[in-house]
This record gives structure tokens, C-alpha cells and sequence, in this order.
């Protein structure tokens, strides 16, 4: 089996490269890098695709046309909607959806395009290993509706929209786009994020300051969950 393992930012990719071993080749194509790997009988590869909803459904698509991978997994960081969630907490993707997708001037809803839908589900499988993993090692998981949008939110005004617009609990900037990449090709995803800020006035300085640290639980419990997949 070939797993995709990607990110958006180096920070979130950085620390599953230290975690798995064997690292062969480094391949560049279509202006990223792609990282063959191994982890214990799975091949890996891993990349990060830079910020974004065209970057990451271009590293998306890639990983599953040019590296035929069997399911694809997100891990990263994201800014916190509902109050439950803490810095440093992790949240699965139960749906995506876009939610700086706007054509309601013609009627249509947030989030909506003809011949698409608002939101994107991602695997149920990987989510029942997520959480067997979570419950295993005694790790607080939520899952919930992650929105992305082409913005980093630093407003409680607009992180409030989304919040009542998608009944979001996460936010970040390129989940659902590797969401729709993965549904059109029929690959199983996962989106795992931990948090880095709360989308608020104080987004900026959390998210310089967490950054790392959040990236890290989200790579971890990633690995983790290499161990349980069959
Ligand atoms: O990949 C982008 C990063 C922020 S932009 C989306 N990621 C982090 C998730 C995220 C997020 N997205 C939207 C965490 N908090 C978020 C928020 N809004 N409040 C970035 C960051 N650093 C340097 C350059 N760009």
C-alpha cells in the first residue's frame, strides 16, 4: 500500500520526516518537492504543498496521478471556532467545505457551485482508527466540520460568520480542496489538524507561537496512527 502524507507548510511536514525512516529519493515536480519514504511495510510520500486551496489540490492530484497512492493523509494546524477547542487540541475532519466559495448572487448557497456540493465527507474508516488511537493513548480528539478559504482569519466578526454560515468548528486554508481532489478520484482522505490559534484579534502572535509545537501533536499522532492501519 502507498500512503500520501501531505501538509501545507513546512512546519507541519518537517516532523513526520524525522519520524519515519529510510528516506530514499527526493523528487521535484511541478514546482514542490516529493519525499519517498518507508514506514514499517507501508511506502510513503510526503510532501507539503504550500499555503493554500490551487496549491494544496495541486499536491493533492499530483500525489494520487503521478505517485498512485492508496489514501491520502492531512496533517497541520488550524484556528480554533468552537470554544471546546484549546491550543494545542486535535480535531478530525468529519466534512469540509470552502467557505470564501461565494456565488449566492445567483441564488445559490455559501460554499456552493452547479454540480458540486457545499461539503466534501471524508473516510469513516480513518476516522474509527483516529479515534481508536486517540482512546488508546489517551488523547483528546474532536471531530467536526473543518472550513477552508483562501484567507488566514484574524477576526471574530468573520470567524463568527463561518462559524453560523457552515456550522464550522475548525478553520484553515486548504483541507477541502484536498478533500474534492481525493472525492473526484475516489481516494479515501483524512484531514487532521491541531490547533494553533482561535481565528481571533490575537490570531497572528498565537500562530507565530504555536506553530511549531501544534505542528508537531498533529505529526505525531499521524504516525500513530500508521501502526493501526491494516
Ligand atoms: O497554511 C495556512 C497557514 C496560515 S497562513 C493555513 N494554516 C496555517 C492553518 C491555519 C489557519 N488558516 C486560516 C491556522 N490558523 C489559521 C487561521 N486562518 N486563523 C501563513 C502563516 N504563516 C506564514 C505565512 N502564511
Amino acid at each position: 500500500m502507498k500512503i500520501g502524507i501531505m501538509g501545507a507548510m513546512r512546519e507541519e511536514i518537517e516532523p513526520i520526516l524525522e519520524l519515519v525512516t529510510e528516506i530514499d529519493t527526493e523528487i521535484d515536480y511541478a514546482n514542490n518537492k516529493y519525499y519517498k519514504a518507508k514506514y514499517n511495510d507501508y511506502e510513503l510520500i510526503i510532501a507539503y504543498s504550500k499555503i493554500g486551496k490551487v496549491n494544496s489540490a495541486l499536491t493533492a492530484a499530483t500525489m494520487i496521478e503521478k505517485f498512485n497512492i492508496d489514501l491520502l493523509l492531512f496533517s497541520g494546524v488550524a484556528g480554533a471556532i468552537n470554544e471546546n477547542l484549546k491550543i494545542g487540541d486535535l480535531i478530525i475532519a468529519t466534512k469540509l467545505c470552502q467557505h470564501d466559495l461565494d456565488i449566492t448572487a445567483f441564488g445559490h448557497p455559501y460554499g456552493y457551485v452547479p454540480e458540486s456540493k457545499v461539503f466534501v465527507e471524508t473516510d469513516e474508516k480513518l476516522n474509527n482508527i483516529a479515534k481508536k488511537v486517540a482512546k488508546k493513548l489517551n488523547i483528546k480528539l474532536l471531530d467536526g466540520i473543518i472550513a477552508t478559504g483562501d484567507q488566514f482569519i484574524a477576526d471574530n466578526e468573520k470567524k463568527e460568520w463561518i462559524r453560523k454560515t457552515f456550522n464550522a468548528d475548525a478553520l484553515e486554508m486548504e483541507g477541502a480542496s484536498v478533500g474534492f481532489v481525493c472525492d473526484a478520484l475516489n481516494v479515501p482522505f483524512f484531514i487532521l489538524r491541531a490547533i494553533s490559534d482561535s481565528a481571533d484579534m490575537d490570531a497572528g502572535f498565537d500562530f507565530d507561537k504555536f506553530l511549531e509545537g501544534s505542528a508537531k501533536n498533529s505529526a505525531k499522532f499521524l504516525i500513530e496512527m500508521l501502526e493501526e492501519l491494516e
